[in-house]
Parts: C-alpha cells; structure tokens; sequence
C-alpha cells in the first residue's frame, strides 16, 4: 500500500491523468561508477584535452553536481558506504582490500539491491567488486560464497578485487569463468607458489614495467599484487576488459528490460594497470590514462545506445561517478605523469586519490533522467552513502538504522538542499564538511605519498577551509577563525562519536 502510495505521487505528477488507471511502473536505476576518474577528468568538469562526448552529455542533458561525494577517498570504503548506506568509517575493516579478503557486508545487512529486490526489482552487478568474498579460507575452484550474490544481487559478473590484484578472472555468480577442471587455480598473498615467475624477479617478461609494488604475479606481461597459480584458460586478457563487461551490462539490460531492473555498472578505468584495447591506442595524447578513460566515455555511449534501442532509456535513472579522486603514478610506469601536460585531473582541487583533501572524495557526480529531470548545474552537497534512502523513497520503502538520508528531490533537481553535514574518509581518517567549510583533525604522518605524489591532508595542526571562497583548500583558517573551529570540533566530535 505504502508503495503504491509513493508512486502514485510521484508518477501521476509526472505523467498527468492518463496515468491514474495504469499501475505505474518504477523506474530502473543504473549506478556506473568509474575507478579513479577524478573531479576535472571529462569534459563536462572543466577537462579540454580529453573529449568525453558521452560523460558530457549525460552532464548536460542532466544534473551536474559541483559537490558530488564518495563517501572516501579509496575504493574499498567507498564502495562499501555506497551499497550499505553506513559510513564506512564505522567498520574497521573497510580498508583497501585484498583478494583474499572475506566479504565485508553482513549478509543480514540492509543493501540498496536488496531493498530494490524487496519492491521487484531485477538487481544485477557487471565491473569491480572490491568488497571482498567468501568468509576467509576461498576455494576459488568451487562456488565461491558469500558474496555478491548473497547481499542482494541476483545476477553477478566480477573482478574479485582490482585490476591490479590476483586473482585475475571473473567471477560470474559466484563461479570463475573458464576455469579447467584439470587446471585448479591457488591464490596467496603471502608467499610465491614455486616455480611461478614474478615482476620482482622476471622483468624479461613484463610489457608494462612496475614503478612501486606490483610485482609479483605475472598475467598477461603486467605483474600484479599477489600471488596466483593455475586457472590458465580462466585469466583474463586485460585489453579485453571494458568490451566484456561492456557486453555483459548491455545484456543484462536486454535480457531484463521488462521488469524494473537495477544494475550497478562498475568500469575498472582508469584505474592502474591502464590497458586500453588497441582501438583506443593513441585516441588521447596522455598515454594510457587517458586513452582508458576515452575507452570507458566510449562504453557509456553503447551503453547508453542499448538502453535508447530497447526503448527503456526514458524510464532510467542514471547515476554516473566515480569511487575516489585521481591518481597519476599508481605503481607502474605507464607515462600518466610524463605526458599529463595540460590536464588536471583534479581540476581546481587539492590532493587526489587517499587524500583528505577534496579531490579525494569529491568526484564526478550526475544524475540523468530523460524526459524527467530538468537539466542543471546543482551546488547541492551530494553523496554517495545517500542513494539507499532516496531510492527507497522513490519506490515507497523506507530504511532505518543506516547513515544513509533522503534527498530524493536534490537528486532529482526539484531541491538544491543538500546535506549540511558530511563525515567522509581516507585510509581510515576523517574530516568534516559541513556547509562550505570542511575541518580537518590533526593526523600523524607524511603530508605527501611521495611514490604517488599527493598530498595526504595530514598535519599536526587543525585545518579549516572555506570552500566557497577557496575551494583548492589554499588557505588555513583555523587560526584566523578560532570560533568557526571550535563550532566545528563540537560537530564533528559529537558526528564522529568521540
Ligand atoms: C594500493 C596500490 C594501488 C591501488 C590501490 C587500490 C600499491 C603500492 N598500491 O595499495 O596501486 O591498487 O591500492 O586502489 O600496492 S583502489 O582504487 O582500489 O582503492
Ligand atoms: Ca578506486
């Protein structure tokens, strides 16, 4: 009943009377989250060496979000409070992954594709996984369990963890794809299986050297973090990636067009090892990293081509962003800074990717409905952690006991109120944004990642930045603005629990 109620606003608004004695029909919702695509990478966000047609319509043609939030800096938590709708500073365990991590959600933990599937929905995930699987002890040769596939997606074709970390296969609901029964595959992250050549010690083989860690396993002439033997015919071909789960999300969509389907498309670009395929070689004058990022503006535009030929683009909600802030050098040298020249992937942000500065979690944040969302630029602060309580309200549903709030009408444009408050993350640090400040706590440690080059947000003093006036975090005013510090400590303190 509550449902029907719920909709019935929503759709009569939108479609007029003739709707009042169809039963309306919710729409479907795709999440395509982007692995490192920063703040000024696509056009739409400032970008004028890239050409992203596709992002940038979306953008246009759509809601445009200046302050758009993961809800961290790195992948693993961030994706974590993007599906959970829990901050993922509450869970100790929400840290980069390996992938031989156990599953990090509770499988009797509220999901956005479970609550989805409580009101009919079709709920399937194609990209990077990230949140690890099984509970600890994987046999990557049986059906591997718990693991997407019990935290509310029914149809499931992963990477375990990164592009850059063993096991290299997919994971197709909870099997690997091709794996021979005479070729078992192992993975470790401790130590070498015998025998098995490494980056660290078989340059000879490599195509793509390693510049900091990566190097150990070797597939496709790219070596890896962690160990892994067997599983031959299983390992995928890196150049291949975007196609297959290109194919794999265009398939998804036709083969579920008729019920209301929710898919979250994860791209693996331009996250390290950037392995463009080679009709996307050379497309951009930067390298790989920018060639990847032309390969996945390429995909969302099939993508966006499949949704239009099976007639269901104009009932579909689009979300598109990205899980953290850029990186340059990663681990491996693939020329990303060599040949960056003019482009900010950050755009006017400070930091990239691990920081506490903007550009970490600040990221590339649209909302595209067509036909039904008026087309904006939004100041609104936006993030990620909220997608569980505004599509519960858009199909009905309400949800307790998460950090997750509705702000169903910003998303939809009809309210540029955002959130006031935001406590977001990196490597298990967190700072407060609240309105156009945001305070940073003291932290012990490097202010720059010198093998990555960024700056991590840390110091030994309080900073407090007024975004609105310097939104590149230029100018520390903890000191200048003593009350405005203070008011904010309380805050965050009383946020953050301590
Ligand atoms: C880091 C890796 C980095 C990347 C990152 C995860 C090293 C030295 N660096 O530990 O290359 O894989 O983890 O990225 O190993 S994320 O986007 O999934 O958070
Ligand atoms: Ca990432």
């Amino acid at each position: 009943m509550h449902l029907y109620a719920g909709l019935f606003i929503t759709f009569f608004t939108r479609c007029g009377p003739a709707m009042e004695s169809t039963v309306p029909r919710m729409p479907n919702i795709v999440i395509i989250n982007m692995d490192d695509l920063g703040y000024g990478d696509m056009g739409a966000y400032g970008a004028e060496s890239l050409l992203t047609p596709n992002m940038d319509r979306l953008a246009e043609e759509g809601i445009r979000f200046t302050n758009g939030y993961a809800t961290s800096s790195t992948c693993t938590p961030s994706r974590f409070g993007m599906l959970t709708g829990v901050y993922p500073w509450r869970n100790s365990d929400a840290k980069i992954l390996p992938g031989t991590a156990p599953l990090l959600i509770d499988t009797a933990q509220q999901t956005l594709p479970k609550m989805l599937r409580e009101v009919g929905y079709h709920t399937g995930i194609v990209g990077k996984w990230h949140l690890g699987l099984g509970s600890g002890d994987v046999n990557w040769n049986e059906y591997i369990t718990p693991g997407p596939n019990e935290v509310g997606f029914d149809e499931t074709f992963i990477m375990a963890a990164t592009q850059d970390r063993v096991p290299t296969v997919y994971i197709e609901n909870g099997r690997v794809v091709g794996l021979e029964d005479d070729d078992p595959m192992e993975v470790n992250y401790e130590e070498n299986f015998e025998g098995e050549p490494t980056g660290l010690d078989n340059a000879e083989l490599l195509k793509m050297k390693w510049h900091h860690g990566h190097n150990q396993r070797i597939v496709n002439g790219i070596s890896r973090i962690g160990y892994m033997k067997g599983g031959e015919k299983a390992e995928w071909i890196d150049e291949d990636m975007a196609d297959i789960f290109l194919a794999k999300a265009q398939s998804f969509v036709r083969e579920h067009k008729s019920a209301p389907f929710f898919l979250y498309y994860a791209m693996q670009q331009p996250h390290v090892p950037r392995t463009p395929h080679p009709r996307f070689v050379g497309r951009t004058n930067m390298g790989p990293r920018g060639d990847v990022i032309v390969e996945a503006d390429w995909c969302l535009g099939e993508f966006l081509k499949t949704l239009e030929e099976e007639s269901v683009l104009e009932n579909t909600l689009i979300i598109f962003t990205s899980d953290n802030g850029p990186v340059l050098n990663d681990g491996y040298y693939d020329d990303a800074v060599e040949r960056v020249g003019n482009h900010r992937p950050a755009g006017p942000l400070r930091g990239g990717k691990y920081s506490l500065y903007e550009a970490g979690p600040r990221v590339p944040f649209i909302v595209y409905w067509k036909g039904t969302i008026e087309p904006q630029v939004s100041d609104a602060v936006v993030c990620q952690l909220d997608f569980l309580a505004s599509f519960a309200k858009l199909t009905g549903q309400q949800v307790d006991g998460t950090d997750s709030r509705d702000y169903l009408d910003v998303f939809l444009g009809k309210s540029h109120k955002g959130r006031t408050t935001l406590i977001l993350e990196a490597n298990s640090r967190t700072f407060l944004r609240d309105g156009h400040w945001v305070m940073i706590p003291p932290y012990r440690g490097a202010a720059v990642n010198e093998q990555v080059n960024i700056e991590l947000g840390n110091s030994d003093r309080y900073q407090l930045y007024n975004l609105q006036e310097d939104v590149g975090e230029q100018i520390n005013l903890a000191e200048s603005n003593p009350d405005k510090l203070e008011e904010l400590k309380k805050r965050y303190e009383g946020l953050r629990g301590k």
